[in-house]
């Protein structure tokens, strides 16, 4: 068979072109796919919602892959072994209660189970804003991360969505921005970002669970970015809180819709 590099490039082009169209309207775009956002997608995706995630690098996962200190094993609590169940993550009992997994296996079996369900990966995409319309985020507003890093100055482009989640992780990006630019008040203590204290893990656990909900409307907080927003604290290399947030906030957006 012949092979014609424009029939390639041409492939490449179109096929993504229309997957852009596409989502240029969703139910649900995620920012950032680290294991929180991955998981809100898998289970919004299951349920049949249209869902997006944007994530800056060019691999999805976040802060999964290294393990800690690059030893690549997570930790899983008793609480998540439903969830590894169901996405079939295979995990080891270690001790009553913790269960470690392959890093590189629980990130790349999270990501192909979204992606099967349906959900749809835009990599390379930065999300440097939102839109906000009659006190309700609406959508995001989107560049190339390349664009970003080498301070080009090239206009983004903006997609709508029903519902946004943040989950970008300690930096509670999409959050920071909403209220940076629109002087929002946020159902927190000071009414601001309180931003993520010292680790605790048990503490930071409960919390980043507790406190996944929906802090402005249109924008939910998922992972760590939910700790960052209500100052909680930071946990280190267990993800059981990720994946049962991640499923909180697609539970709780599926309720909505
Ligand atoms: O940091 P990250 O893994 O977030 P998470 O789902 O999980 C946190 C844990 O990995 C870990 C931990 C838990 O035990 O301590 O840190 O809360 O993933 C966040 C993803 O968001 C992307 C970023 O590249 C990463 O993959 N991201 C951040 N800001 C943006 C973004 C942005 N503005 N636009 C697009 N993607």
């Amino acid at each position: 068979m012949e092979i014609k590099e424009k029939l390639i490039s041409k492939a490449i082009i179109t096929t993504y072109l229309q997957d852009l169209l596409n989502y240029l309207e969703s139910d649900v775009a995620i920012v950032g796919a680290g294991p929180s956002g991955l998981t809100a997608a898998y289970y919004l995706a299951k349920a049949g919602i249209k869902t997006v995630i944007f994530e800056r690098r060019s691999n999805p996962g976040g802060g999964m892959w290294a393990g800690g200190i690059m030893f690549n094993h997570v930790v899983f609590q008793e609480e998540a072994k439903p969830i590894l169940e169901e996405l079939d993550i295979r995990h080891t009992l270690y001790q009553p209660g913790y269960y470690t997994a392959d890093s590189v296996e629980a990130v790349t079996t999270l990501t192909m189970k979204a992606i099967r369900a349906g959900a749809k990966i835009f990599n390379l995409v930065t999300v440097e804003d939102v839109m906000v319309r009659e006190e309700r985020v609406t959508g995001l507003v989107l560049n190339w991360t390349p664009v970003k890093m080498a301070k080009l100055l090239v206009d983004p482009i903006a997609v709508e969505a029903k519902y946004v989640i943040d989950g970008t992780g300690h930096d509670a990006e999409v959050v920071s921005i909403l209220q940076k630019k629109n002087k929002v008040k946020l159902p927190t203590a000071s009414g601001e970002i309180e931003w993520e204290g010292s680790m605790w893990a048990e503490r930071a656990e409960r919390d980043t669970v507790d406190k996944t909900c929906e802090v402005y409307p249109g924008l939910f907080v998922a992972g760590l970015s939910s700790n960052a927003v209500f100052g909680s604290h930071r946990m280190g290399p267990i993800f059981g809180g990720m994946l049962l947030s991640g499923k909180k906030a697609a539970d709780m957006i599926k309720d909505r819709l």
